[in-house]
């Protein structure tokens, strides 16, 4: 890695597509031996294993299995929440069993009129669950974040001005509208963005003296572990229908949601919202942010092997297109935005493109795009992508499209 001073004087990002390197990505249909996959037992049983273990070396890093006894605390319910559309909770789940750090809390609307299990959407947030509601009865989180004037952390601590601040991102009225429910956490909960050498956080559980080895866990892993963590929990709630659950994040939780899909099937349906670098882009391409400035930026967030990559992309054995073969047969949705050159929207929808073969081998419809879509023209089959007007950001137009993809996985309409 480099000094500051070095990071410093980093090369400007490439934003012309004429400037883009040749490259040959590696086949999601070959095997490691060279072997053409052509059957889905082939693809589950020997390819896919293969890929995985690519991304769990090279790239996030490996996690632990689940924790043996975790502690679910249901600490409140409110039954007439949003003027009475919604049932809210909020649940603390303790890793170690015991109520101690650390500890995740999750809040959870539900459609109040919901008559059986209903499938919910499930995402990270940047700054507490009280910033992504109006509502002001929700628990302030007491967790380390980064400090932020304009969303009210100060400190790096929440503080009362941060509620609400993030509700624009969170339409809740309009998911409970449609039928579904929201469960939301706060990242850092699960582990603090910053750079402290892996000993906060769940790191702390396993890692408690020692930074974890070049293949082992970075903290999109760990926040990637935290959702499933998060699903065991679900699985235990009779309100919800643990079989259709969306994980959905944006930028670094939506690389963070692709991860937690790729690995644990359970998730049914995957939607990565401006994830790029590390996300849905290719990183072959080095167009906007590159291994070398992301790896620079944020030393914590992959495994240390994915740093023997900076500058030699090529000589990675995966890209992000794998990443998304690793959800198939599973509806995954990947969304760009056209002012977010920094996370490479054409990257981001070529990743989807070169994951089709996958998704075709295991008998879903695919993608069926093979050049990009116009601007605010979704394409949603097994595989959905639009890019929006707009910048880096989650907005209702792409709610809209996730809520019509679940719709048509969900409810086959
Ligand atoms: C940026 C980072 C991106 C993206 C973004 C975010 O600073 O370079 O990879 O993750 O943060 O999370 O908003």
């Amino acid at each position: 890695l480099l000094t500051p001073a070095a990071h410093a004087q980093r090369p400007k990002p490439n934003y012309d597509e004429s400037q883009v390197p040749k490259f040959k990505l590696p086949d999601p249909l070959v095997t490691n031996k060279g072997k053409k996959v052509d059957s889905a037992e082939e693809w589950q049983n020997v390819r896919r294993p293969e890929i995985l273990e690519l991304f769990e070396n090279e790239v996030y890093g490996k996690s632990p299995a689940a924790p043996k006894d975790m502690l679910f605390e249901v600490t409140s319910v409110k039954n007439d929440a949003l003027g009475g559309k919604a049932i809210r909770k909020e649940v603390s789940v303790y890793f170690s069993g015991k109520k101690e750090e650390p500890r995740m809390d999750l809040l959870i609307y539900l459609p109040a009129k919901a008559t059986k299990p209903v499938p919910v959407f499930m995402g990270l947030n940047f700054y507490g669950n009280h910033t992504i509601t109006d509502e002001t009865d929700v628990k302030l989180n007491d967790h380390w974040m980064r400090s932020n004037k304009d969303k009210g952390i100060v400190d790096h601590k929440a503080t009362e001005a941060s509620r609400g601040k993030s509700s624009s991102r969170w339409p809740i009225e309009k998911i409970i509208d449609r039928g579904y429910g929201l469960v939301a956490i706060y990242c850092g909960d699960i582990d603090p963005d910053y750079d402290d050498g892996f000993k906060n956080g769940v790191h702390a559980l396993y890692n408690s003296k020692q930074k974890p080895a070049p293949d082992e866990w970075g903290t999109i892993a760990a926040w990637a572990w935290g959702l499933s963590r998060a699903l065991d929990y679900l699985e235990t709630d009779k309100q919800i229908d643990a079989n259709k659950v969306a994980v959905m994040g944006h930028s670094r939780l939506g690389k963070t949601s692709l991860w937690a899909g790729a690995q644990d099937p359970r998730f049914a349906l995957v939607i990565s919202n401006d994830s790029g670098c590390g996300g849905a882009a290719l990183s072959r391409r080095r167009f906007g942010e590159t291994l070398h400035v992301i790896n620079n930026a944020f030393p914590h967030w992959f495994c240390d092997n994915f740093n023997k990559y900076i500058d030699k992309e090529n000589e990675l054995p995966v890209d992000q297109h794998m990443l998304i073969s690793l959800i198939a047969p599973r509806p995954v949705y990947v969304a760009s935005a056209v002012e977010d050159r920094w996370a490479d929207p054409k990257g981001e929808f070529l990743s989807v493109k070169y994951a089709e073969p996958v998704y075709k081998l295991l008998g879903t419809s695919g993608f069926g795009a093979d050049k990009m879509p116009g601007i605010n023209e979704p394409v949603q089959k097994q595989m959905g992508y639009h890019i929006r007007t707009g910048k880096h950001d989650v907005t209702d137009f792409d709610w809209e499209q996730y809520l019509n993809f679940a719709d048509q996985h969900f409810r086959g309409s």
